[in-house]
């Protein structure tokens, strides 16, 4: 029975320069992650799930955990005194931190907090996403914006948290992928899926079929493809969404299996935002030998162009994957 503290330290001779930060800066998220997973457990109990009444910059409504678990996770990063600054999906604009023990910090995160937010009132599980990178921009001096705007491969770490019928804590530092499972009677992530690796193949597909008639044609096709009868390929696949993309994204991890969220005609460029829901996933995905793309990019090599943009977003099983980027490459001139 290894920690996640006692993994972190046993690991960090892996990273380029060893100095511990990154080690505590884990620690920081590792902390954050039990607070958060305390209010959720109790979420229907107390005063703290429904919404604000607030709209965060994506015109979502924040639910009172949402800005909790932003809350808690900024302090925790900010306490800790290695990160510079952060930006949030709750955040309109990045954060900098300019106290004296962070102004100096070489890393940056990017968050979603509390991911799947909606399912909180009905009991389904959540999800926190996290991206690490190295701050562009001068020590001394707060963050800058470029410090965030850095593709998927430039990141460091990244990973999230699941609440779910247990409570993990799943990372990548570029070493492969290395899952923690939360033992509630001590408060501690013990290490419980070292090396995770997603199978080439799979016969789950995740997607929101009520957007079916917005969809691009090519996802249509590999919807039909998922959906024929040929058993010596294992189809039909099973439909499996839960409307909680790091659940999704989990059980796939373990299963097999791909995840969509396309363009559709009222969202031309998808749902999920590219810097702290897709690159963080796309980092994971490829340490676990799986693919993400947006249909015909890298989902690491987009360029960001601003904090909040969003991006079509296939992610999985490598055969899968590459499955449904060859249809709609083939039918990308329908659109
Ligand atoms: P829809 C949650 O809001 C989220 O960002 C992901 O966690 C989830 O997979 C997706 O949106 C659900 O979106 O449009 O299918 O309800």
């Amino acid at each position: 029975m290894i920690t996640l503290g006692e993994y972190i330290i046993e690991k960090q001779h892996q990273f380029p320069d060893a100095t511990g930060e990154l080690t505590q800066l884990l620690g920081a998220i590792r902390l954050a992650a039990k607070v958060v997973n305390r209010e959720i457990n109790k979420a229907g109990l107390v005063d703290i799930i429904g919404a604000t009444g607030v709209e965060n910059v994506q015109g979502e409504v924040q639910q009172k955990l949402d800005l909790y678990a932003n809350e808690k996770f900024k302090a925790a990063l900010e306490a800790r005194g290695e990160v510079c600054g952060v930006a949030s999906e709750e955040e309109d604009e990045f954060v900098s931190f300019d106290s004296a023990r962070s102004i100096d910090s070489k890393y940056v995160v990017l968050m979603d907090p509390l991911d799947g937010s909606s399912n909180i009132d009905v009991n389904v599980s959540v999800g926190t996403i996290f991206s690490i990178y190295k701050r562009i921009s001068p020590c001394g001096a707060p963050a800058v914006l470029e410090d965030f705007l850095q593709p998927g491969h430039r990141q460091v770490a990244a990973g999230y948290v699941v609440y779910g019928s247990s409570t993990m804590l799943v990372y990548t530092t570029g070493h492969g992928v290395h899952g923690f499972t939360c033992d509630p009677s001590l408060g501690v992530f013990y290490l419980s899926h070292e090396n995770m690796t997603i199978p080439d193949d799979g016969v789950i597909y995740s997607i929101n079929e009520g957007n079916y008639l917005k969809f691009p044609t090519g996802v249509k096709k590999y919807l039909k493809y998922c959906q024929e009868i040929e058993p010596e390929t294992n189809r039909p696949y099973t439909s499996r969404y839960i409307g909680s993309l790091v659940s999704d994204f989990h059980r796939n991890l373990l299963k097999g299996g791909i995840y969509i969220y396309p363009s559709t005609a009222s969202a031309p460029k998808g749902k999920l935002r590219l810097l702290y829901e897709c690159n963080p996933m796309a980092f994971l995905i490829e340490q676990a030998g799986g693919k993400a793309s947006d249909g015909f990019t890298r989902i690491m090599d987009i360029e960001p162009e601003e904090l909040h943009q969003r991006v079509p977003f296939f992610c999985g099983s490598k055969h899968m994957v590459e499955t449904v980027e060859e249809m709609m490459r083939e039918y990308s001139s329908e659109e």
